[in-house]
């Protein structure tokens, strides 16, 4: 590029007649004013030919860029081109290859069309400006966090792509330092945002992989605070163990003695609801695996939108695992609904009807809140709840295990140990993602151990805590070893085969059959090795 700059400005010497030829600049707009403080990145981007104006010429710099005018200068920007889309659309098969190459899920934006000329978000836009330009941007989530005043309204899932675009100087935030994510962007804005990308793109040499956390080697916090691990967890299933007890914090058998559940959670019941299958279900449990978790989101199109039909994958995965001697985890799969209060009636009915349909079935465990997250609190919100739900199971279901999440997507045990739900055979429930999450929350864990807290961990993922990156084995490693050092059990998300890499399965594997290595993704061997 600078050679032919170089080239231009002696042939430009060289004469008049040659450069006459030569326009200034290949594209102009007659409403980008000379001076305007984005002129310079809309015209560069032109002259490189990553954008065009609308169709009369102009360039509409207020305008609000929708999702396909978004992406469609991201990917020229990645190179990423086109494959068959599934619509007509003008930038179909663009959004297709950008969907697959996973900038964005198929819930933030179907393919089938109808989203396509509505305005992105600007958490929308940085995740895939992030994810096409940028993958390997880490970041402090303490230091880049202080630096978004309206944090709070920031959901979770895009804490990564945020934080990250924040720690490489790609998004700003506006003059009064808010991101404002669930609001649009003018076409001007974006040149402006794509242009920090892709400077910053240029100067960036391979990094190490994305959010890849720090040198992470476990300490216990101090010595003897950390309870003593169990001599010999039992891995078995229901015929060999029955009816689960907690003690002390551990998890224990019918007869007492200390006991280690480890398996797969399923992904949404209501998207990939069929490796909750009998045959599914069997195929962990080939593997060592002795607990199920059936992961039923209540919103996301979840069981309050569709009770019946996500009743009934309750039910058949519960008998599944029934079939296979396994332990069943039923969780009501809260997350996007982040307050467990807003729907306790439902919550209530719903685990009342299942406590007295397993009343006699020593497989069942129930997970009555998946993640609180936002605006929650333990004394106000989460514990009330879990009070009301213990009662309501407790009706007819005197001691099967109950377990209890926190605030800030199941992490917030130290609130839950300063204040525990009173009962038996509760247990509180730690999530923790391994491309996320390290020795801090690890510590946090062994305090609230000592404090007498039980604790299970229902969920984690060898990916980030979005559900992909990585993926992180070394530091699951570091983690499950923690985990077997104190008899804790846990389930992995998740068993599906969506194109992220938290997932078990390669895309494509079927439900219906036995598994082999060659059907499991990084993350699957990895774990279905640990059962
Ligand atoms: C949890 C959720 C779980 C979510 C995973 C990974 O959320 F319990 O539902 O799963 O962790 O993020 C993801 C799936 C995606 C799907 C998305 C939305 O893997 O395929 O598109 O749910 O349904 C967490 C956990 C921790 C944190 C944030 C989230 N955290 N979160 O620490 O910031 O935002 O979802």
């Amino acid at each position: 590029m600078r050679g032919l700059l170089r080239r231009l400005s002696a042939l430009c010497l060289c004469g008049f007649l040659v450069l006459a030829a030569l326009p200034a600049r290949a594209v102009s707009f007659p409403d980008v004013k000379p001076g305007s403080w984005y002129e310079k990145d809309v015209l560069e981007m032109a002259d490189a030919g990553l954008l065009t104006g609308l169709p009369d010429g102009t360039f509409a710099p207020e305008k609000t860029i929708s999702w396909a005018e978004f992406v469609t200068i991201a990917a020229r920007c990645a190179g990423l081109s086109p494959i068959q889309g599934q619509t007509s659309h003008w930038a179909a098969g663009t959004l297709e290859a950008a969907r697959l190459a996973g900038w964005y899920d198929w819930d933030e934006l179907p393919p089938t069309g109808e989203g396509f000329d509505k305005p992105i978000s600007r958490q929308l836009a940085v995740k895939v400006l992030m994810r096409a330009l940028l993958p390997h941007v880490g970041y402090d989530f303490n230091v880049e966090s202080a630096k978004i005043k309206d944090f709070s309204a920031l959901n979770g899932r895009y804490y990564e792509a945020v934080l990250s675009a924040y720690a490489a100087g790609v998004a700003q935030g506006d003059g009064e330092g808010s991101f404002r994510p669930l609001d649009s962007l003018s076409r001007a804005e974006s040149c402006a945002l794509i242009q920090r990308a892709r400077a910053k793109a240029g100067s960036q040499t391979p990094a190490s992989p994305y959010g890849t956390p720090g040198p992470d080697e476990y300490l216990p916090a101090s010595p003897g605070e950390t309870p003593p691990a169990p001599a010999e967890a039992i891995q078995g299933g229901v015929s060999e163990n029955g009816w689960l007890q907690v003690v002390g914090t551990q998890l224990c058998n019918e007869a007492g003695e200390p006991v280690v559940l480890r398996g797969m959670s399923s992904h949404g019941l209501q998207w990939y609801g069929q490796y909750a299958n009998a045959q599914s279900i069997q195929n962990t449990a080939a593997y060592g695996a002795n607990v199920f978790r059936l992961a039923m989101y209540t919103g996301e199109g979840g069981c309050l939108s569709q009770p019946e039909p996500m009743k009934s994958k309750v039910i058949a995965g519960v008998e599944a695992a029934v079939e296979n001697d396994m332990y069943v985890i039923i969780d009501w799969h809260i997350l996007s609904d982040g307050n467990p209060m807003d729907h306790v009636s439902k919550a209530e009915a719903f685990f009342a009807d299942m406590a007295a349909r397993y009343a006699d079935c020593p497989n069942v465990l129930y997970e009555i809140c998946n993640e609180p997250n936002g605006n929650v609190s333990w004394d106000r919100d989460v514990k009330p709840y879990a009070e009301r739900l213990v009662a309501a199971i407790r009706e007819t279901s005197p001691q099967s295990v109950i377990l209890i999440g926190s605030p800030t997507w199941s992490q917030d045990i130290h609130l839950a140990a300063d204040d525990p739900v009173e009962g038996e055979n509760l247990m509180y429930t730690l999530h923790f993602y391994a491309g996320t999450h390290g020795k801090d929350l690890r510590d946090r864990m062994d305090k609230a151990l000592s404090a007498g807290l039980p604790l299970f961990v229902s969920e984690w993922g060898a990916s980030r805590a979005d559900g992909s990156g990585g993926v992180f084995l070394e530091e699951s490693k570091v983690w499950l070893d923690f985990l077997a050092e104190r008899g804790i059990s846990w389930c992995n998300w998740s068993l599906c085969d969506k194109s992220e890499t938290s997932a078990a399965l390669k895309p494509g594997t079927s439900p219906d059959r036995a598994w082999t290595e060659e059907d499991l993704t990084e993350s699957g061997k990895f774990v279905f090795s640990q059962f």
